[in-house]
Order: structure tokens, then sequence, then C-alpha cells
């Protein structure tokens, strides 16, 4: 059995959190041989829900699930930590676009970046979620001079995988067909998911889908629009589809796809002490 990694995940009282928390330690990303300590992160007022959550954690009796800390420290949170994956922040409600949590949010990721930097594993990789991710990414970063650039992700994976489904459900196939799907810009309305250079089972995608004005109009429209039509729907933004995106994010970072997960770097895993198992 490899030694434990450290996962730190802020945010956990929340609903991506709700998701996330849960397929961290079963083996599906890290791998059935992979332990794993989750270093939760949550605001004083939260404390109490995340409470809640690590007592379902623990009653998920998950494998790779060998210990959890929870904490309002960000600096406990980060210790030692291989990956960090800052979601916690404010999400957007009815009428909001990412940009507007900036002010809100922007805040958050000075004072974790600062944490990072101070007590991180050496090896550690970050996945920004809260929004604006990319720009959160960016404020973290930069209170972080220590790490390396090339550890740090702003996910757009979730709106990769919107635009493979889309592309997949058109053309009657599956989204794994859809390869080299990348978007483009800044996080907001004005992403551009390139099907130029997308490709299906291999075919590049202006040979499968010859609707030029699909794919510039609808497509990359819907694929821009889909986080506010969820909220429109559900009242809440997206969730369980954030947290699968994160995680294929990471797996695609430990093990990329050839030709597809064409943005991925080999990072060496440092081993983590093990702790002992934390019950609730
Ligand atoms: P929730 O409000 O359900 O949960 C957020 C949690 O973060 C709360 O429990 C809150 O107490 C906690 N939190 C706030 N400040 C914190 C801090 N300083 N340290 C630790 N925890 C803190 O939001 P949820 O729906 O889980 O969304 C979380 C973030 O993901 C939002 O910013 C949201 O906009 C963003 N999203 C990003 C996506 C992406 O594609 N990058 C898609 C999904 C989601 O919209």
């Amino acid at each position: 059995m490899k030694d434990p990694i450290r996962i730190a995940v802020t945010g956990g009282a929340g609903q991506i959190g709700y998701s996330l928390l849960f397929r961290l330690g079963n083996g599906e990303v890290f791998g059935p041989d992979q332990p794993v300590i989750l270093q939760i992160l949550e605001v004083p007022e939260a404390m109490q829900a995340l409470e809640g959550v690590v007592m379902e954690l623990n009653d998920s009796a998950q494998p790779m699930l060998y210990g959890i800390e929870a904490t309002e420290d960000a600096r406990k949170a980060f210790d030692r930590a291989n990956w960090a994956l800052l979601v916690g922040s404010k999400p957007r409600g009815p009428g909001m676009e990412r940009a507007d949590l900036l002010s809100q949010n922007g805040a958050i990721f000075v004072a974790q970046g600062q944490a990072l930097n101070a007590v991180a594993a050496s090896d550690l990789r970050v996945v920004v979620v809260g929004n604006p991710c990319n720009t959160n990414a960016l404020v973290a970063k930069a209170n972080a001079p220590d790490i390396p650039a090339d550890r740090w992700f702003a996910m757009t994976r979730l709106d990769e995988n919107r635009a493979k489904s889309m592309l997949a459900a058109r053309t009657g196939t599956v989204p794994s067909a859809v390869t080299h799907m990348a978007v483009w810009g800044n996080h907001s309305p004005t992403m551009y998911p390139d099907f130029e250079n997308a490709r299906i089972n291999g075919q590049p995608m202006p040979q499968v889908i010859a609707d030029e004005a699909w794919l510039q109009g609808e497509f990359v429209t819907r694929v821009a629009q889909r986080g506010k039509a969820i909220i429109d729907a559900r009242g809440k933004s997206s969730a369980a589809s954030a947290a699968s995106a994160c995680l294929d994010t990471i797996r695609s970072l430990i093990t990329p796809t050839p030709g597809d997960d064409w943005y991925s770097v080999a990072i060496p895993q440092r081993k983590a002490t093990p702790t002992a198992f934390k019950t609730t």
C-alpha cells in the first residue's frame, strides 16, 4: 500500500463539496491502492454543517479514506497538502455573472495563496473552482511566490465537458468520442469552445458537423450560457457536474489521455505522513 496523500478541500460544507468529498476516498480518482487524508477548510459559521459532512464521510466507510481533518484554519487545512481543491467561496445567484463575485471572493484567495505558500507540500497542485476561477487562481498564485506556475489550474473542465456532451448529442455518439476540446478565453460568457480543433472519433469536428452556423451560433452560446440555464432551472448553480469536472481535472493530471489531456504536466508525488483516522 502507498503512503497517504493529503488533499485539502475548501468549502466542504457547500453544495459542490457535498459531491466532491465523497468521491476522493473511494479510489476512483487516485487509484484503489492510494490512501488519502482529507483536510477540509470551512468558515467558522459553517463548521457545524461540516461536522455533519464529516460524520457522513466516516459513515461511507470509503476504502482509501485514511484520515479527515476539519478546520477553520487555512494553515492547518493546507499543511503538507499534495492537492488543494479551492472550492470555498460565494456562488452565483440568479442574474449574476461570475465576474460579480470578484469583489467578495478575491480576498479569500489572497489569504489562501499565502497559506499554501507557507505550508503545502513541494509537489502541491492546485485546482481553483471558486468563481471567477481564473482570476481567483491568478490572485492565489500571485500570493504564493514559491509555488511554481505550472501547479495552478483554474477549472474550465466543466465547460469542456458541457461542450463535449453537446457535440456528442448532436452527432449521436458519446462524450468520450469527443477529443481535443479546449475552451479558450475568460471564464465568462465570452468563453470560446474551440470546435475547429476538436475531433469526434478522431475526425476533425468541422468534417463531421458541416453546420457551421450551428457551431458558431447555438453551440458556442449554449456552452457559455449553460451555467445560467442550470441556475434558472434549479435555482442553484451547478454542483454535482462541477464536482465531476474537478475530479476529471485531477484525473487528467495524474493519468493524462494521450492526444486529449494535452495540458497536463508530470509532477512526481511526494509522500505524506499518515495520521490517525479521526472519527466523529
Ligand atoms: P456553496 O455556497 O454551496 O458552498 C461554498 C462553501 O464555501 C460554503 O460552505 C462556504 O461557507 C464556504 N466558504 C466561503 N468562504 C470560504 C473560505 N474563505 N474558506 C473556506 N470555505 C469558504 O457554493 P458551491 O455551489 O459549492 O460553489 C462554490 C464555488 O464554485 C462558487 O464560487 C461557484 O461560483 C463556483 N463554481 C465554479 C464552477 C467552475 O466551473 N469553475 C462551476 C460550479 C460553481 O458555480
